[in-house]
């Protein structure tokens, strides 16, 4: 029986790619002297790498950018993705991000029906509670049970490593769970640990593959709201 709902963050609780952690890196970038600058097309083809310290490290390896020398990369990365964290809270409390569409109805639904809830991520932990705090209130990172993310394991997804890892800590089979995802890495994350996934797309995952999943939704949706606040106006 279904028990638990694992929850993604980035793409899937807020679009947070775009306007979020990609403004975040350009701050960081930019505080460091660096000339480098992720457009909108750039970041979506490093999104294949997930986790920003392994993001600015791929990017280093791929596009050899400008920089200086350092004796320690890994330490120089880490201090450059701090700035970026640092940027992107702040982001977070201006409230420039908001949930997306359905998020907050499914988390209040599920509290009433008694579910338990985490988060399983590859962002930096502060990130996640800095969404939820500024979204849903002070209270609501203790809405859920676990909050897995970040380095807590080393292999980021696409590994399952972040599921496996949630599963022992809740006493759950993937069997009692679901986990709500927005991108290819996730779904493969969540179904090499047998955790069954839903997807909900956005602009940067709409053609990614999604094979395994059990559902793939444009949103989860409002069924309140006018159609123009979903999909954009509402044919004549
Ligand atoms: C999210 C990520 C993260 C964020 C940036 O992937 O890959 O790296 O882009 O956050 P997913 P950090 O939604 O699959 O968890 O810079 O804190 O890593
Ligand atoms: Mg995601």
């Amino acid at each position: 029986m279904l028990q638990a709902i694992l929850f993604d963050v980035d793409g899937t609780l807020a679009d947070t790619e775009r306007d979020g952690h990609r403004v975040a890196f350009n701050l960081a970038f930019r505080d460091a002297g660096l000339d480098w600058h992720w457009d909108v097309a750039t970041y979506g083809e490093l999104l294949s790498v997930t986790g920003g310290k392994e993001r600015i490290r791929h990017f280093i390896e791929t596009h050899a950018p400008a920089r200086p020398a350092v004796d320690d990369l890994a330490a120089w990365i880490a201090g450059l993705h701090k700035a970026k964290t640092a940027h992107y809270l702040d982001l977070l409390q201006r409230g420039e991000i908001p949930l997306r569409p359905g998020v907050k109805r499914l988390i209040d639904e599920a509290r009433a029906a008694g579910m338990r809830l985490a988060i399983t991520t590859t962002t930096t932990p502060e990130n996640v509670t800095g969404l939820l705090r500024a979204t849903l209130g002070e209270d609501s990172p203790g809405w859920f049970e676990l909050i897995a993310a970040g380095d807590i394991v080393p292999a980021k997804k696409p590994a399952p490593d972040i599921y496996t890892w949630t599963l022992e800590q809740m006493d759950l089979a993937p069997s009692e769970t679901i986990a709500l995802e927005d991108s290819a890495n996730g779904v493969r994350s969540a179904r090499a640990a047998d955790v069954p996934v839903v997807v909900t797309i956005n602009d940067y995952t709409a053609d990614d593959d999604f094979d395994g999943a059990a559902a793939v939704l444009d949103q989860l949706g409002e069924p309140d709201a006018p159609a123009e606040t979903l999909a954009g106006p509402a044919p004549d």
